[in-house]
């Protein structure tokens, strides 16, 4: 058995209720494609922005395992290995092949997974087994109108659903998919991104159902507008925290996120040691 809530809110930075944590973490960007069409997405190869979907570059598995041994000589803060993209980690076999890399040269070190979530159920068996030990879905919406503002569609078994059939897919699969793998006993962080005009009074909503589904943590990002969504304003401090108060009554909330990308390495908000490792390894090619 992995970590509980209670151990992970001590060791890993982003289930710290409270205070900031001061654990690390080593994103490995394995997973480049998707499956859904978020309307805020823009994915990117670069070495300046700062935001999630965003790397240097994209790594396989094996090369995976001598980035952590480097990292880990680099920043002796970090606990945890995750898996945040640039893509959906479901939508390619790379993340859990990964993972199962992982467990085996650093079982200290926990595993860390995030997903849109529409592939959970399908794969809900392989995750339990691979053992991650934190799981992150990211729902933005429970009701199908609202989703399908913020998702133009899905691709799911080899077909394309647009709007509100492929949102009511997708808030399905989530909810089903966090049911399993919590009742397996892994702890889920949910993740917002809070867009005002869009969500940001469908807050309090969308924590009540993902508590109910096993949910332990919630996170809100606060959008960054790009895109399709490249017109709506980035919420306020104002708007984000009055969704995490939407938000409280239901669920613990996270409220330290730093928006990282795909390819950070160290404490959230602190030296980013991705910069080293990752453009090193480009300039040797
Ligand atoms: Fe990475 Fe995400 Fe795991 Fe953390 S990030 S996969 S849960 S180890 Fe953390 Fe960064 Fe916010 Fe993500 S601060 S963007 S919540
Ligand atoms: Fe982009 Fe992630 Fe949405 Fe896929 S799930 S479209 S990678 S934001």
């Amino acid at each position: 058995m992995g970590f509980s809530y209670d151990e992970l809110t001590v060791k890993h930075p982003c289930f710290a209720k409270g205070k900031k944590g001061n654990t690390g973490r080593i994103h490995l960007p394995t997973s480049p494609g998707c499956n859904i069409e978020c309307r805020f997405c823009d994915r990117q190869i670069n070495d300046f922005e700062r935001r999630p979907g965003v790397t240097s570059t994209i790594i396989t598995p094996e090369e995976a395992i001598d980035i952590i041994r480097r990292s880990l000589e680099m920043c002796q803060a970090i606990t945890v290995v995750g898996i945040a993209g640039p893509g959906d980690t479901l939508a390619t076999p790379y993340a859990l092949e990964t993972f199962r890399l992982v467990k085996r040269e650093f079982p200290q070190l926990i595993k860390c997974m995030s997903t849109n979530g529409l592939l959970l159920p399908d794969k809900a068996e392989e995750i339990i087994e691979v053992g991650i030990d934190s799981l992150t879905v990211t729902v933005n919406g429970v009701d199908p109108e609202i989703e399908a503002k913020l998702n133009g569609g899905i691709t799911y078994h080899g077909k394309y659903y647009g709007g509100v059939e492929g949102a009511k897919i997708l808030i399905a699969n989530q909810l089903e998919g966090i049911r399993r793998i919590a009742s397996a006993g892994i702890t889920i962080k949910v993740n917002t991104v809070l867009v005002p005009g869009i969500n940001e009074h469908h807050i309090g909503e969308v924590a009540r159902a993902v508590r109910e589904a096993g949910a332990s943590i919630y996170n809100i990002i606060p959008l960054v507008p790009q895109h399709e969504l490249a017109h709506c304003q980035a919420p306020t401090c104002q708007q984000t925290d009055s969704a995490r108060q939407q938000a409280e009554p239901y669920i613990d909330v996270f409220r330290h996120c730093q928006r990282c990308r795909a390819d950070a390495i160290g404490v959230p908000g602190g030296e980013d040691f991705g910069d080293k490792i990752y453009l090193k390894r480009i300039s040797h090619k």
